[in-house]
């Protein structure tokens, strides 16, 4: 029997880069040896303003791209959280034993709060209890995710251990598999890159668009001139050339970026050419199957009938454990 591993996206807007270093990639390598369901996590997405009317398209465009970078529905499912109302029911559950003071910790509760600060929502707060409810629905023993979801994933420990010491061993406690890209920075070399920050390079964009962005992205800011040695260490351009770049590349970059033998617009000429060279495979596969829907939803369908099946006898498990069984009713 295979080891069982989930993880998800929201489909708060196109997927990027860090999306694909931080999960998808992993995703990849680990679907021929565990067993493996990974989500479109909607009902996350709704916890940020959203625009209802592109939800469709947008997880539509999500589970094309998961297929075209790479997963294999042969060896993985894919399925949408809203379809499986397991998600939700357990959630409640979990609330029950989640205390409000462990969710006010939370940093990307702290950030969205004050980002979305018109709409400090229940379910912005919750979050990270959906996101418990997803992992140990599946009774998953590991999760695949970037750094920033690691606290995350330590309130998941936490809720499982409150659950199993006041109901019974029922959930195992899910550990990481952190990824390799664990944390992309965006276009403005400061902050993650994320959806709703707009500093992002989509899986899916152009060799031309992927140039325009990288022309005006932020480098060394002690390097002014041409002529000045800069510092790779503390430049984005350079940490993406580590995730997308050759031995002989990054080298070449390092060196003369130190020199200041080369300026700033030839690394990052290298480094558009190189993403646009993984990235390309990927957009004209998209292309392809966003003109076969009908086998997107067949794929989907059936990861989604694979996890129902899953996610029922979990929460059989839990109505038993938590005295929500009613025999008189029988
Ligand atoms: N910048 C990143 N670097 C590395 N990994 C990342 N991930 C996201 N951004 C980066 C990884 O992608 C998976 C899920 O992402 P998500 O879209 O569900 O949540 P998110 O982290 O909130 O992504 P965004 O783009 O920042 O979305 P918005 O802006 O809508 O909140 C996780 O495995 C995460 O580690």
């Amino acid at each position: 029997m295979k080891r069982r591993i989930f993880s998800g996206i929201q489909p708060t807007g196109k997927l990027h880069i860090g999306n694909y270093l931080g999960a998808i990639k992993n995703w990849i390598d680990l679907q021929d040896d565990y067993d493996c369901i990974w989500g479109i996590v909607d009902f996350h997405s709704m916890t940020v303003p959203y625009d209802h009317e592109g939800m469709s398209s947008r997880v539509l465009d999500c589970a094309a791209t998961y297929l075209a970078a790479g997963l294999d529905p042969e060896k993985c499912e894919l399925m949408i959280q809203s379809r499986v109302k397991e998600h939700t029911e357990l959630t409640w559950i979990l609330n029950t034993v989640t205390p409000i003071s462990w969710l006010e910790r939370v940093p990307t509760y702290k950030d969205k709060s004050k980002r979305f600060s018109d709409n400090v929502n229940m379910g912005l707060m919750d979050y990270p209890v959906l996101m418990a409810a997803d992992i140990i629905l599946y009774k998953a023993e590991a999760v695949p995710v970037g750094e920033d979801q690691l606290p995350h994933l330590e309130l998941t420990r936490e809720i499982v251990r409150r659950f199993n010491s006041t109901f019974g061993d029922t959930f195992p406690e899910p550990k990481e598999i952190v990824s390799e890209g664990a944390l992309v920075r965006g276009l403005d070399g400061q902050a993650k890159m994320s959806k709703s920050l707009n500093n992002c390079i989509y899986i899916d964009e152009t060799p031309e668009d992927i140039w325009k962005k990288l022309s005006t992205a932020v480098t060394d800011p002690q390097r002014v001139r041409k002529t000045d040695p800069g510092d790779p260490k503390v430049c984005n351009i350079f940490s993406l050339h580590q995730l997308f770049s050759s031995k002989e590349d990054i080298g070449y970059c390092e060196h003369g970026c130190k020199t200041a033998g080369i300026g700033c617009i030839e690394c990052k000429k290298i480094l558009a050419e190189n993403i646009a060279k993984e990235l390309a495979p990927i957009r004209e596969k998209k292309t392809e199957l966003l003109h076969n829907v009908d086998y997107i939803k067949d794929v989907l369908n059936s990861g989604i009938k694979y996890s129902k099946k899953i996610a029922s006898k979990t929460i059989e498990e839990v109505y038993q454990k938590i005295g929500t069984t009613y025999p008189f009713l029988k």
